[in-house]
């Protein structure tokens, strides 16, 4: 009472809500006014950022807590009433004519995108000390996932315009969320790197909050260990992104600019752009208001299923559930041996790779009911059975997935499945926890991620009639992966699938141990035959034709040892490192027509 006099009026108002909502062990250890008065302000300016940045504020928060937090005391089922089965979706097989035209669609309707970049976890599981986003994807050219996902966005944008010509040059959006973890990292790779070519007013950061901690069953909101004047926070999940593209204005703006599509994605996934054409087209012929893309889902993977869940009442839903949940759902009714795979090797439900692509307009109408809010969990650590006190504090969390919980059955919701190879390798788990992952599942490491991506560009060059030797085995951080010639490009040399073999010509030929780096627009393959490493550098007005023999000591992958930590971070994680021992390095710096023929 007495601190009263030191607060503003609004300051007080927080006070009231606090104090009705059963929290005044907060201020209990609080001294005479006069002592430490500028930590106690400080207490009140990050209520008032808790306050203001959940749906409805605080108390809100409060009150959702003690519910779930109630339901889960009791044992409650987030599925009660509901059966499990599998949905069925739009499945697509790389380079068939529906493949083509839903490409070429969705490439014409790129121009009418925004992305959402999700991009605050600091993803603990890689133990990797900085942001994944600078994360190299591959270290043949050292391109990092951010680099990657906005050259991609800028070719999207370029291939777009041009097929639907006349229009004037439209500039495709990007939101990235980042959080107190990331915001500052993030902001730093970009202006240290002039966006990577994009306009930096085409780019806007928003920064998610954390949400209070929970002390207890009455949702008590936990002091900060640290600051007895703080509230102790956690991250609340990255289902904050719809509330914060909402609060923000973007999603208004987007609207009044005429934008039909946004398209959600996550902070390390090197194949995502080659599933996005494809993905935006089978939204835009199928009209769906939500589209997640999935891919073929080992059991036990730690991936979400696609499931579709009907109630006792009659409802049904098409959502994710999220692996921690699967097998006991998938137990507890009609699935008796749970998340299993079933006679095609895989798990009957196919895998959430968390790629959303909503229809802006119901998708605004939607938010402006609902604030963006999600549909929220939380996921106590008990002491004991008698679940009355928590090993530590706790806090709501909610995911970016769960949005379509809320629609009306009148939704158009649908998802698409693609080849793993061509759409998901991300990058989560650190050498050792990949080396466990069961045989026959992904790795999710660096390791695999990179590997994934020269795999998927050879497959497509195979695809387009290149020549391109098998794979060899080799083990790195104790992982088995396959090795594929070490083949990328810059996504303005190839967007989609028409792209590659408008480009290659002839008969080619790739050997195993061989490097190609295309870099550059008007760089056309024509019956050349590769041992070794060639780079090809090339200004956007020169026309270059590359072929013969070319034959050199190449690009060599050596193992590291991912506890040697003389070695930088990001090499270790890998598991080699690549000697760049002889190669062909062909560099067009002026316009003209070029052709290279050893
Ligand atoms: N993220 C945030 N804020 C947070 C937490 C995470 O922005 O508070 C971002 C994070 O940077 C990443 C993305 O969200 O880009 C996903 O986080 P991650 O830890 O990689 O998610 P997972 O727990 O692995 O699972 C998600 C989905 C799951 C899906 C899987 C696919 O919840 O359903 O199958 O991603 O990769």
């Amino acid at each position: 009472q007495k601190n009263l006099a030191i607060l503003s009026l609004d300051q007080i108002e927080l006070a009231k809500i606090l104090l009705e909502m059963g929290q005044s062990h907060l201020f209990e250890h609080w001294p005479e006014p006069g002592v430490d008065d500028d930590e106690k302000k400080g207490f009140f300016d990050q209520v008032s950022r808790l306050n203001a940045s959940y749906p409805r504020g605080l108390s809100a928060y409060i009150q959702n807590a003690r519910r779930l937090l109630a339901d889960s005391k009791a044992g409650k089922n987030p599925f009660d009433g509901f059966t499990p089965s599998v949905p069925s979706g739009e499945v697509l097989t790389f380079g068939d004519d529906s493949f083509l035209k839903f490409e070429e669609a969705g490439v014409r309707e790129a121009q009418k995108a925004a992305f959402v970049l999700v991009a605050g976890g600091l993803g603990e599981r890689l133990g990797y000390n900085g942001i994944k986003l600078a994360l190299p994807s591959e270290s043949t050219t050292e391109t990092g996932f951010l680099q990657h996902y906005i050259e991609s966005i800028l070719a999207l944008q370029e291939a777009s315009c041009k097929l639907t010509e006349g229009q004037s040059q439209t500039e495709i959006p990007l939101a990235i969320m980042t959080s107190d973890d990331t915001h500052s990292r993030t902001l730093e790779l970009l202006e240290s790197n002039a966006y990577f070519g994009m306009k930096p007013t085409q780019v806007k950061l928003i920064k998610q909050e954390k949400v209070a901690c929970l002390d207890d069953n009455d949702a008590r909101l936990a002091v900060d260990p640290k600051n007895k004047y703080r509230i102790q926070t956690k991250p609340h999940g990255h289902g904050d992104v719809h509330a914060l593209l909402y609060s923000s204005g973007l999603l208004n703006v987007w609207h009044d600019a005429g934008l039909k599509w946004v398209l959600f994605f996550q902070d390390t996934n090197g194949l995502l752009f080659k599933a996005i054409p494809a993905a935006l087209g089978v939204s835009s012929i199928k009209q769906y208001h939500v589209n997640s893309l999935a891919v073929p889902r080992k059991a036990k993977e730690a991936i979400g299923g696609i499931t579709r869940l009907t109630h006792a009442d009659g409802r049904t839903m098409v959502i994710n559930v999220e692996y921690n949940q699967l097998d006991p759902l998938l137990r507890a009714t009609c699935y008796a041996d749970g998340d299993v795979n079933c006679e095609t090797g895989y798990s009957p439900f196919p895998g959430n790779i968390n790629q959303l692509i909503l229809e802006l307009d119901p998708y605004l109408k939607e938010l402006t009911k609902t604030g963006g809010a999600i549909e929220e969990f939380v996921n106590p650590k008990y002491k004991d059975s008698s679940k009355t006190s928590f090993k530590s504090s706790t806090r709501l969390e909610c995911m970016m997935q769960d949005y379509p919980k809320t629609l009306p059955p009148s939704a158009r919701v649908g998802f698409t499945v693609m080849d793993t190879w061509l759409a998901y390798a991300p990058v989560k788990n650190n050498p050792e926890d990949a080396a466990k992952v069961p045989k026959g599942n992904p790795y999710h490491s660096a390791t695999s991620g990179e590997m994934a991506i020269y795999r998927a560009n050879s497959l497509i060059l195979r695809k387009a009639g290149v020549q391109i030797d098998d794979p060899v085995i080799e083990v790195f951080n104790g992982q088995e992966v396959e090795v594929w010639p070490r083949v990328v490009w810059k996504p303005n040399w190839a967007l989609i699938f028409a792209d590659v073999k408008s480009k290659v010509g002839g008969s080619s030929v790739i050997s195993q141990r061989s490097t190609m780096v295309l870099k550059g627009r008007n760089v056309y393959i024509e019956d050349l035959s590769l041992d070794g490493a060639l780079i090809v550098n090339s200004v956007e007005d020169a026309e270059v034709k590359v072929g013969g023999s070319v034959q050199n000591k190449g690009w060599i992958l050596e193992q590291v040892d991912y506890k040697d930590a003389s070695v930088p971070e990001e090499i270790r994680i890998r598991g080699f490192r690549i000697n760049k021992v002889e190669q062909e390095e062909l560099n067009y710096t002026q316009p003209g027509k070029f052709s290279f023929k050893p």
